[in-house]
């Protein structure tokens, strides 16, 4: 019997070369076996959030224009993987475009590929079963509900997302952030689904 492809959301952030390496990091996802892209959101230019434990007013602030914007969006993927497996799959491909990991995590950086949630579509069911995720086993990442410019793309592929654990509606996540989060790049979003989604993916809400 074939096992079911999981449905995953991935969500990508770079503020090094973003252009360059959001897209290197999409061709790549492309690429892998057991992987297939299925819906990019649309990308947004975002201002570096900085480490809150370093905010305030003062000299810190001048440090903090110094870091380059981001580029954010979400992927959404069908997958033959275990969470596991990519979860594995995610940092190779970080680490293969050079992604460095100083001990400041908010360090700028050439990509990062969060895996936000992870579950098995049933077949007469609304609702995936959404599984635990790597050895802190959230079942849905907790930028989610902190950051914009994951919680609008998630929204734009997946209105009618019920989040685990508690079914909190994507909608209402997204309604509670009062900016957007960013300037919407539609034109690169468009090049990256007319380069990287198959056809029976490419829906006219998708853009391409
Ligand atoms: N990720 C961080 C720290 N700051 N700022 C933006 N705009 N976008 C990010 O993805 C981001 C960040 C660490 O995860
Ligand atoms: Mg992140
Ligand atoms: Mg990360």
């Amino acid at each position: 019997v074939n096992n079911p492809p999981a449905l995953a959301y991935i969500g990508v952030g770079s503020n090094i070369r973003p252009d360059e390496n959001v897209t290197k990091a999409l061709g790549l996802l492309a690429d892998t076996p057991g992987i297939i892209l299925a819906g990019i959101s649309t990308f947004y230019r975002t201002a570096p959030l900085s480490d809150p434990n370093n905010s305030g007013s003062g000299p810190q602030d001048e440090l903090e224009d110094l870091d380059p914007d981001f580029l954010n969006g979400v992927l959404e993927i069908r997958t033959t993987l275990s969470s596991e497996a990519l979860l594995t799959c995610l940092e190779e491909i970080e680490r293969s475009l050079g992604r460095v990991r100083p001990g400041n995590r908010y360090a700028p950086r050439t990509i990062d590929l969060d895996l936000l949630l992870f579950g098995i579509e049933k077949e007469d069911g609304p609702n995936p079963d959404w599984e635990a995720i790597g050895p802190s086993a959230y079942v849905a990442h907790s930028d989610i509900g902190r950051r914009s410019f994951v919680a609008h793309p998630l929204l734009e592929l997946d209105p009618d997302l019920m989040l685990p654990p508690h079914g909190m509606p994507i909608r209402a996540m997204a309604a509670s952030f009062d900016t957007p989060g960013g300037k919407s790049e539609d034109a690169f979003s468009r090049g990256l689904r007319s380069r990287f989604l198959p056809e029976p993916y490419r829906t006219e809400l998708q853009g391409a």
